[in-house]
């Protein structure tokens, strides 16, 4: 007879939780009700969307649960070289879709929820994306661990569990308010807490000599306060490989001890204040994008994650009697900007002052161990903490890091001989306008390797921004190119593209991304570009049916769709775009075109702007107020439309892009690192009109140049402008058509007749313009009478837009890992 022993001892579920996936609907039926019953509690007769939509994420996670223990396990085992990826910011985008595309169960799931009454779609649109990212950045490190779970690479994606990610923005008046962003309001089916694994994390105090057994004198770190950084696991299902990584995100919660001391003086209120002081840390998401301000608390965020990350590699993952010189063979901290940096002199802390480490030691294993991602030019996004502010919180740490900076300095002098100058501006430690760390330096010091994002990038980051050190480390310096996930940005966000190339070359792409050269020769055949219209058009449709509801909008499936979708950013050049549109209706009003020959254009815009970044929200006002002016004039006759539907997120991202006809990638040469949206667009079959910036070099070198809109000046041209000595109001002064879009925005003609409202833009651009938006118009002007050429022969753009998709495979995030893996981390494929 079957005894509780028997069961336990032969019973597969005691050696690892088994949910096979099912084999057919009716089990899945059977499973996902059980969940609704038990798990929600509710019949399915009283359930609620929300209810559905959570018994159904936790159904399909089941199905994960033991490739996911696999995983770990085998890791145990093998102790695989593998990496680390630090991030503050993770952009996922919605689960469920993402997770029933990996275990391949869309069909089943959509199967049985039909007998049960309940459409797929309506769960999968109930579900409320995590938003924990600003833009490319942190979509970046959601692309790549997706890709390095799909190449069966050992990873461990390590970052912060924001309680609220990206605020969710609204209009008033056309002017942007912030709401604050609930996504775990309604339940967080992904996650999976373990405050045992909580991590003790601590700050402040000072630092003390001791002597050590061996008689030695050691420094050692007495903090002042502490927090608990406890773990919450998301599973990283690699497609329908059965392998699922893991992303450990960490959360802060107060320590007893620090309540206690406090309870104990008697005070209850302050002990509750205590709490949410040291809650706060994990509390919000930084809404800038490229322009971090020195807070105090944002370098709590910084050490927080990055400290509860190093100890849990350190003391969690590793065999016990690990040897830490060895260490490097294991594990590579891949740092996402400087953003993780605090962790360099985390890791000497820890090697030195705990594990006893001699300094020479644990500098070769640390500089083994980090290898450094920049992902900017610009010098205001350049981090840098203030001694004062870094030496009060992290008292030890900038200890190592004068220490790191002493020996390094003494190298340069060796190098170089006493060359003040070189020293001074290559120091980690900036005397000017106030005694800093230059975190993008110690990361360049600290790291086995250095690398832009672009190939443009990389190179002005050598030549421009770090020459010294490229100069002092050879080799050091190299070259990966962004990429994008095709599961979610071709697979999931347009299946009917995606049917269409499974027609023509088969399947085996969405892993392989370079086999989309297949279609190439499509690209001649009538038919086929007939239905990549088609496939367009249903798009169009799709974006239409979202937006309509989301926001009123309607989008005419006969227009060009002109998308310009990132965060609001003045080197992004936004007001770029907007004088063309003010050109294109200002030609229209004034009579010098008929409304009938203007090639009918819909301009979608999406963007944030961060809170505090007042010229972004005044070209957001601008954009709506041109919107609302240019939409109602019956003289434009419906034939341009400008609409700019509020906060742009990845989930509505994923309905834009596949139905766009036309990206903009318009930034100043020399200042967009790389873009990724630019990547999405081509993948999705839309033409760029773009500049020689970031990314947009390599797309159109891989698309060719009919099959891409250039202009511009070439960031040559922008330096030698910017050296003569630029003034945007002689381009203001010797263009008639750009003197009547500005005065036409001057005049009040989108304001009531309000002068004031737009003249702080005005004012900005023709007297600041530091993004050269003057200088560029003609050709912008210029290459978009190119596009609405090119838009009028229809067959010629398909041909161009099916290329598009053909040639941009370089773009898959699954080579931007074998990059990284060839060129900077040497973690090979496992298992
Ligand atoms: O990183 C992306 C690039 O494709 C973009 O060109 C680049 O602008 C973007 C501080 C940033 N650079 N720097 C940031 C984000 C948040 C923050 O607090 C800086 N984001 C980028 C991926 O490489």
């Amino acid at each position: 007879p079957e005894t509780a022993a028997t069961l336990v001892a032969s019973h597969p579920l005691a050696l690892a939780p088994v949910t096979a996936p099912p084999s057919s609907v009716d089990g899945f039926v059977r499973e996902f009700l059980r969940e609704l019953n038990f798990g929600q509690g509710v019949a399915l007769s009283a359930s609620t969307v929300n209810d559905q939509y959570l018994a159904l994420a936790k159904t399909v996670r089941h199905y994960l649960m033991a490739r996911w223990a696999e995983t770990m396990r085998r890791q145990r085992e093998t102790q695989a070289k593998g990496v680390a990826y630090l991030s503050a910011e993770y952009l996922l985008g919605r689960q469920l879709g993402n997770a029933l595309l990996a275990t391949d169960l869309t069909d089943t799931v959509e199967e049985g929820l039909a007998k049960c009454g309940i459409s797929l779609a309506d769960l999968r649109a109930q579900e409320v994306e995590p938003g924990l990212g600003n833009g490319g950045l942190g979509r970046l490190a959601a692309c790549f661990i997706d890709s390095l779970a799909t190449m069966s690479v050992p990873c461990i994606g390590y970052g912060i569990r924001y309680e609220y990610g990206i605020f969710r923005q609204t209009f008033v008046d056309g002017r942007q308010v912030e709401q604050p962003d609930s996504w775990l309001a309604l339940g967080a089916p992904w996650e999976f807490p373990h405050p045992e694994n909580a991590r003790r994390i601590s700050f402040g105090g000072s630092v003390e000599t001791v002597t050590d057994e061996a008689g030695t004198e050691r420094r050692r770190w007495v903090p002042a306060w502490d927090v608990n950084a406890v773990p919450y696991n998301y599973m990283v299902p690699g497609f329908q490989n059965g392998r699922v990584n893991t992303l450990r995100l960490w959360r802060a919660q107060a320590t007893d001890a620090f309540d206690l001391k406090i309870f104990n003086s008697g005070d209850y209120e302050e002990a509750v204040r205590a709490q949410t002081f040291a809650e706060n840390i994990s509390k919000v998401l930084y809404p800038e994008d490229s322009t971090p301000q020195g807070k105090e608390l944002r370098l709590q965020q910084q050490y927080f994650f990055v400290a509860a990350s190093i100890g849990d590699f350190l003391d969690q993952q590793l065999p016990e009697d690990f040897d830490l010189t060895k260490l490097p063979e294991r594990i590579i901290f891949q740092l996402n900007d400087t953003h993780p940096v605090i962790g360099v002199p985390e890791l000497m802390r820890v090697l030195v002052d705990e594990k006893g480490l001699e300094w020479d030691a644990a500098w070769a294993i640390t500089q083994k161990c980090f290898a450094y991602t920049c992902h900017t030019l610009l010098p205001e996004a350049l981090e840098v903490w203030s001694v004062d502010l870094l030496g009060k919180l992290l008292p030890r740490h900038l200890e190592i890091i004068y220490r790191i900076n002493e020996e390094f300095l003494v190298e340069v002098r060796k190098a170089f001989g006493d060359d003040e100058l070189r020293v001074r501006r290559m120091s980690i430690i900036a005397e000017h306008p106030e005694r800093s760390v230059r975190m993008a330096y110690l990361a360049t010091v600290a790291g086995s390797k250095v690398n832009g994002v672009a190939a443009l990038h990389s190179q002005l980051l050598r030549d421009k921004v770090l020459p010294d050190f490229d100069e002092f480390y050879p080799g050091k310096f190299t070259n990966v190119t962004n990429g994008i996930t095709p599961r979610r940005f071709i697979r999931l966000a347009n299946p009917a593209l995606s049917e269409l190339i499974t027609d023509a070359i088969g399947v085996g792409w969405l892993t392989d991304l370079e086999r989309l050269r297949g279609l190439e020769s499509f690209a001649e055949d009538e038919e086929f570009r007939e239905r990549f219209r088609d496939v367009k058009a249903s798009n169009k449709r799709r974006l239409n049916k979202v937006l309509v509801e989301r926001d009123g909008f309607t989008v005419h499936d006969d227009h060009l769709l002109d998308v310009m979708v990132k965060r609001l950013h003045e080197y992004k050049r936004q007001s770029l775009k907007l004088l063309h549109i003010v050109t294109t209706y200002d030609r229209i009003i004034s009579g010098e075109v008929a409304a009938a020959d203007v090639t009918p254009r819909t301009f979608i815009f999406g963007a944030k702007a961060a809170p505090g970044y007042k010229m972004a929200k005044e070209i957001i006002h601008l954009i709506n107020a041109v919107g609302a002016t240019v939409n109602s004039d019956p003289r434009v006759e419906d034939r341009l439309k400008v609409i700019f539907p509020p906060n742009y997120n990845v989930t509505l991202a994923e309905k834009v892009i596949p139905a766009a006809d036309l990206s903009e990638q318009i930034s100043l040469a020399g200042k967009e690192a790389s873009g990724t949206g630019n990547m999405k667009f081509a993948l999705n079959g839309a033409l760029t009109i773009g500049t020689d910036d970031g990314a947009n070099v390599e797309i159109r070198e891989l698309v060719g140049n009919d099959n891409f809109f250039l202009f511009g000046m070439l960031e040559p041209e922008v330096e030698a402008l910017q050296a003569k000595g630029y003034v945007p109001s002689s381009f203001y002064e010797a263009d008639a058509n750009l003197r009547r879009a500005i005065d036409l925005i001057s005049s009040g003609a989108f304001s009531n007749g309000d002068r004031k409202v737009f003249e702080p833009v005005v004012s900005n651009l023709l007297y600041e313009d530091r993004f050269m938006v003057l200088a560029d118009y003609a050709a912008y002007i210029d290459a978009q009478a190119r596009v609405d050429a090119a838009y009028s022969d229809v067959e010629g753009w398909t041909r161009s837009a099916i290329l598009n998709v053909a040639r941009s495979g370089f773009f898959s995030s699954d080579r931007s890992m074998r990059d990284y893996i060839d060129r900077i981390w040497g973690t090979p494929p496992s298992f």
